[in-house]
């Protein structure tokens, strides 16, 4: 159980912007007419950052159309240089904001959205949360190098390369902590959020690799894949066309 804490008062979208609108000009020259959100992504079945801003975005609520550039296709990484000064995926095009680099994608989300529950109310839960997502948004370089993100594929029995190992039992660990702690079936308790987003490709790399898991992580993996989210971006996974070769390993 989370340690008692005072809850954090949630901030609300009116307060917040109440607060703001002082000293904030009503419309930035620079913004574009308010439009219907839009989300730039890569491939279903490979793009690991993708699906956690895509996921990041559902669970919010938000109203936004995808917008998919080929992760193979020169002209298209043109465009992608256009629509995200990163040059990487995903990016949220919002009301005039743009904003790349999934971590930022979350705090966003959660401002505009701060009743779709992407953070905990619990000040010491949403400090834990945010440093668990963070330290998979940074970390992991092993795991992400040697199992990558596949959703067609299945490896059973695929030999693990050792330096992958410790950030796998890192975060079994972080998934056991949590699940304990916060009680369950979510990492920060009865409602997917944030951390569940950032954790849902590792999910997806556990079952492709059958890595051992212990009961409660394997338990975990289930519960973020009958997300009827998570069945949703797999069948489209499914349906893609294109492969990328380097990333379709042949054991
Ligand atoms: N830490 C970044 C990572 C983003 C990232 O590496 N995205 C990959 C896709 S999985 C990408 O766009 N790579 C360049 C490419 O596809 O050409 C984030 O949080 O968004």
């Amino acid at each position: 159980m989370p340690a008692a804490s005072p809850p954090k008062p949630r901030r609300t979208a009116s307060s917040k912007s109440a607060s703001k609108a002082a000293a904030a000009p009503k419309a930035s020259p620079l913004s574009p007419a308010s439009t219907k959100a839009q989300l730039t992504l890569s491939s279903k079945n490979y793009s690991s950052w993708s699906l956690r801003g895509w996921l990041l975005a559902r669970f919010a609520g938000l109203d936004f159309e995808e917008q998919m550039v080929s992760p193979d296709d020169a002209d298209a990484r043109r465009e992608l240089l256009l629509l995200a000064p990163s040059i990487l995926v995903p990016c949220l095009s919002h009301d005039g904001a743009k904003v790349w680099n999934t971590l930022a994608i979350a705090q966003y989300l959660d401002e505009i959205k701060p009743d779709a529950g992407l953070m905990p109310d619990d000040r010491l839960a949403r400090a834990h949360c945010r440093s668990v997502s963070g330290e998979m948004n940074s970390g992991f370089a092993n795991l992400r190098a040697s199992l990558p993100m596949n959703l067609k594929a299945h490896y059973p029995g695929h030999k693990i390369w050792a330096g992958a190992l410790p950030d796998i039992e890192r975060i079994k660990e972080i998934w056991t902590d949590c699940l304990g702690r916060y009680g369950g079936p979510f990492l920060f308790g009865a409602q997917r959020g944030m951390a569940d987003a950032m954790y849902a490709p590792v999910v997806t790399r556990f079952l492709t690799y059958e890595v051992p898991l212990n009961k409660a992580c394997a338990d975990y993996c289930r519960t973020i894949m009958a997300m009827p989210e998570m069945q949703a971006w797999r069948a489209a996974a499914l349906l893609e066309p294109e492969e990328i070769e380097q990333l379709d390993m042949d054991f």
